[in-house]
């Protein structure tokens, strides 16, 4: 397939995942961490393990947290992506209106590029976490600084973040638009802009929608499949929705695949974003093994992000969410997520022209029929 100007545009997706398959077979060459079963091949870390099927898996991190020796080497041996939990969001990146401070994001990124690692950039535009200049915004000073703080700073970055997620949590749980000070101010048209701007500012990045409460075919996830459909409809440059995935052991998983599925289908990439699950021991990772198997069932889920991977340092402190004790240790459900990463298809149907992994995409880009980003 070539890309003319009638083909989708997966130009960052392609740049990145090659470079990840690359990273993956000189790791797995010099350390030798592919084990030989019969036929089958099975990679000893999350990352490698991902790789094998051409997607990735990484994990949230604090950049502040990189000096401590336990944490950067659990991080750099296991995971082949990163994003930001806090330092690339608003109130960090443009603390004062037009005065940016990129000191995180940019040791983020240079991290991750020493060892290799994808970047997802998280997040332009989100109702929380918005520096106190911003709330008290009304009509188009606000439109503007939206749009300023978008070029801000997915320019600052531009090449070197695999997906933004643009927009993050615009929904209520009845699929309704959430009645932000984004909506209310600047009305319906406010998430295109993002997208545009974006797209202006980066146009390699895959571009993002992300939220929570999108774990199976609901009243949230149809009002927000909605809203792609239209987009996609009508050339807005949209790659991917995010799927959060804040769980619990016991969360009604049964839809969730159908669910990716679904959004897959309408030709956009999907990716787990912020996958944590609570409780411990085989509950906990029999439902991070329903997760996974998930994504690497759907052909479009082009990999799965951790939020965080410790559980020293969770965002929900009185609970155990994660891969990792609080001592760094291996948990149950870190044995479950590298069975099913293992247990994928391998990557590969050839139709790329470099020749790398192949298998994430979608259906409709490789065949060249999408619509998807038409431009
Ligand atoms: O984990 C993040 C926590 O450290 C922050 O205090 C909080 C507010 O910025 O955001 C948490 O991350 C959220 C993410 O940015 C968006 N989805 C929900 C996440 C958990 O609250």
């Amino acid at each position: 397939m070539s890309l003319t100007s009638s083909s989708p545009t997966p130009r960052g997706r392609r740049r990145v995942r090659a470079s990840v398959a690359a990273v993956a077979t000189v790791g797995l060459a010099a350390t030798g961490v592919i084990a030989f079963s019969g036929t089958a091949r099975a990679a000893d870390t999350l990352g490698a393990a991902a790789a094998e099927s051409g997607r990735y898996f990484g994990t949230a991190i604090g950049p502040h947290l990189l000096g401590e020796a336990d944490y950067a080497a659990t991080l750099n041996q296991e995971f082949n992506s990163v994003v930001a939990e806090n330092d690339m969001k608003w109130d960090a990146t443009e603390p004062s209106q037009g005065q940016f401070n990129f000191s995180g994001g940019d040791r983020l990124v240079e991290h991750a590029q020493s060892q290799g690692m994808e970047v997802r950039g998280h997040t332009l535009v989100w109702h929380a976490q918005q520096p106190g200049w911003v709330q008290g915004l009304t009509g188009d000073s606000l439109r503007q600084a939206m749009l300023d703080h978008i070029d801000g700073v997915a320019g600052h970055f531009a090449g070197q973040i695999d997906s933004w997620d643009v927009v993050n949590e615009a929904f209520e749980w009845d699929g309704s638009r959430r009645q932000s000070n984004l909506q209310q101010q600047l009305g319906d048209g406010w998430i295109e802009e993002a997208f545009r701007a974006a797209d202006a500012a980066d146009p390699d990045a895959t571009l993002c929608y992300n939220d929570y409460g999108t774990d199976g075919i609901n009243a949230k996830s149809d009002g927000i499949y909605r809203m792609v459909e239209d987009f996609l409809a009508r050339g807005v440059p949209i790659d991917c929705v995010g799927f959060q995935s804040h769980l619990d052991s016991n969360s009604d998983l049964s839809s969730y695949q159908q669910n990716l599925q679904r959004f897959a289908d309408l030709g956009v990439e999907v990716q787990i974003t912020e996958l944590d699950i609570g409780g411990s021991g085989s509950a906990q990772a029999n439902a991070y093994r329903t997760v996974t198997e998930a994504c690497v069932a759907v052909q479009g889920c082009a990999g799965i992000t951790i939020w965080g991977f410790t559980d020293k340092y969770s965002w929900r402190a009185d609970d155990t969410p994660l891969l990792f004790d609080t001592n760094y240790q291996k948990k149950e459900a870190y044995g479950a997520v590298l069975d099913a990463l293992n247990a994928a298809a391998p990557a590969g149907d050839g139709d790329q022209e470099d020749g790398t992994a192949s298998s994430y995409l979608p259906a409709a880009w490789r065949e060249g029929t999408s619509t998807h980003r038409a431009t």
